[in-house]
């Protein structure tokens, strides 16, 4: 018998539903299934492969509204974050279905005979997503999976399964085969591990935190299997004193309290310098008091409530009564798991506000006071997923952008996901990348052959 998950609306704390959870004998089932459906799917022609997967970027494109209020009734994302993370599937299964097409292999020149590759799938692959993202993260595992041949086998956050599972009926509306793409809600600790254990799974790839993610490569190493890392992060927003200080304050919170800071590449630390960190804070204060946090369905709303109960009491835990708060925004009083952007004034580096990923809406103001302070300061920890520099001195801008240990920095902005650029981590912030034009490559293993023309 399954068990079953009551699924919370964060933002009013009523159930939504209740979702049967995969048991372990389920979910190697459902990986038998996965297994016997590779032969057929990674021999469909590779225009076929790539029309199925525009037919389903459309079926997204179709139900995207309702995808996206999926996620707000879910999640308590924005209804306008919402559309964007549901267009973000439907674009990034457009980009990849050119790729079935242009799996090109290498003439490579040799003695004796004529050598070529192949770029063959890896087979059964497992995507393991967390609930910040629940769409996107989902897209980036899968979209490129399947365009390389490979059959998936995708595991939500316990917390947010909904759109997860309807995407799975999307996929299957556009015609791609049933057990070539299935979803299967349930635990990490049991189809998660199934995913890790499993020796029909040839890879994982998992977002989430830095602490699972050590025992995932560790369960994936005794196998020698195939593993992607995307895990946390704590970037520093760095503000020159030469930048544009009130663009560089406006823009500020949003680095940070967008999806209510749970975000692996939020800026929950700016540093500024010295020299203009009291004005900075001037700026800043109206900037965060002007965040709009509220009903996350309305469309004014810019900032919804953290995933659950149990996460809000995690944030919370970060502010004691002598913690030095410079200010705060607000946040609604009543139902719901509420907490208002809020910035500190750590004073000491090693202050677990500075080195610890809150991933909540609180974010620490340092004063730096030369480039090489705000460098070392940038890398002072174990993280180096992303990053802002804001300068008006453009060999600043990428003396620093060279300097800083992150895979994904921006100038005088804010983003760090773009489809058609890499993502990933330096140091404990992941292993591998995903994004861009060459993440097929990450779900394919190069085979050699030599034929030769001796006579
Ligand atoms: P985790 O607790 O690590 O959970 C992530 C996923 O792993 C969930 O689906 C979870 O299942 C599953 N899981 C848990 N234990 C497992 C195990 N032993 N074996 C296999 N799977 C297991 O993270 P979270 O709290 O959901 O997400 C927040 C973290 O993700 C933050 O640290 C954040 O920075 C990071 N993150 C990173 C990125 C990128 S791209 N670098 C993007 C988003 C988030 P359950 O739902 O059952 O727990």
């Amino acid at each position: 018998m399954s068990s079953t998950f009551d699924v919370i609306n964060p933002a009013t704390e009523e159930v939504v539903r209740s979702v049967a959870l995969t048991s372990a004998e389920e979910t190697d089932a459902a990986i038998a299934r996965a297994q016997a459906a590779l032969p057929a799917w990674r021999a469909v022609a590779p225009g076929d492969r790539a029309r199925l997967l525009r037919r389903f970027a459309d079926a997204v494109d179709a139900d995207l509204e309702n995808l996206a209020r999926l996620e707000v009734t879910n999640s308590g994302h924005t209804i306008g974050n919402a559309r964007w993370e549901a267009g973000n599937v439907r674009d990034v299964l457009h980009y990849y279905s050119a790729a079935p097409e242009r799996l090109l292999g290498k003439q490579i020149p040799v003695p004796g005979g004529v050598n070529v590759t192949f770029a063959e799938p890896l087979g059964v692959v497992g995507v393991i997503v967390p609930w910040n993202f629940p769409m996107p993260i989902a897209g980036w595992g899968f979209a490129p999976a399947l365009a390389a041949g490979n059959t998936v086998v995708l595991k939500p956050a316990e917390l947010t399964p909904l759109t997860a599972l309807r995407l799975a009926e999307l996929a299957r509306e556009a015609g791609i085969p049933e057990d070539v793409f299935q979803v299967l809600p349930g635990k990490g600790s049991v189809v998660g591990q199934r995913f890790v254990e499993h020796a029909g799974v040839r890879k994982v790839v998992f977002t989430g935190s830095t602490e699972v993610g050590k025992q995932i490569m560790a369960g994936c190493a005794a196998r020698v299997k195939r593993v992607t890392l995307e895990l946390g992060g704590k970037n520093a927003n760095i503000v020159f004193a030469d930048a544009d200080l009130a663009k560089a304050a406006a823009t500020a919170p949003y680095g940070v309290f967008d999806n209510a800071g749970q975000d692996c590449c939020a800026r929950s630390r700016i540093l500024v310098q010295a020299s203009v960190y009291e004005k900075f804070l001037e700026l800043l204060e109206p900037a965060v008091k002007g965040v709009v946090v509220g009903d996350p369905g309305a469309e004014a709303t810019e900032m919804g409530p953290l995933i659950s109960a149990q996460h809000l009491e995690k944030v919370a835990s970060y502010l004691a009564p002598d913690t030095p708060v410079a200010f705060r925004g607000s946040a609604p009083e009543g139902p719901g798991f509420w907490f208002p952007p809020t910035v500190v004034l750590p004073k000491s580096p090693a202050d677990p506000l500075v080195t610890e990923e809150i991933f909540g809406p609180v974010v620490a103001v340092q004063p730096f006071e030369t480039e090489a302070d705000a460098i070392a300061q940038a890398n002072d920890t174990e993280y180096g997923l992303s990053g802002s520099i804001w300068t008006s001195d453009v060999g600043r801008a990428l003396r620093v952008s060279r300097g800083v240990e992150a895979g994904n920095l921006s100038v005088n902005s804010h983003s760090s996901v773009r489809y058609w650029t890499p993502f990933g981590g330096f140091k404990q912030s992941g292993l591998g990348r995903e994004l861009g034009p060459d993440a097929v490559e990450a779900f394919t293993e190069t085979k050699n052959v030599f034929i030769s023309t001796e006579e």
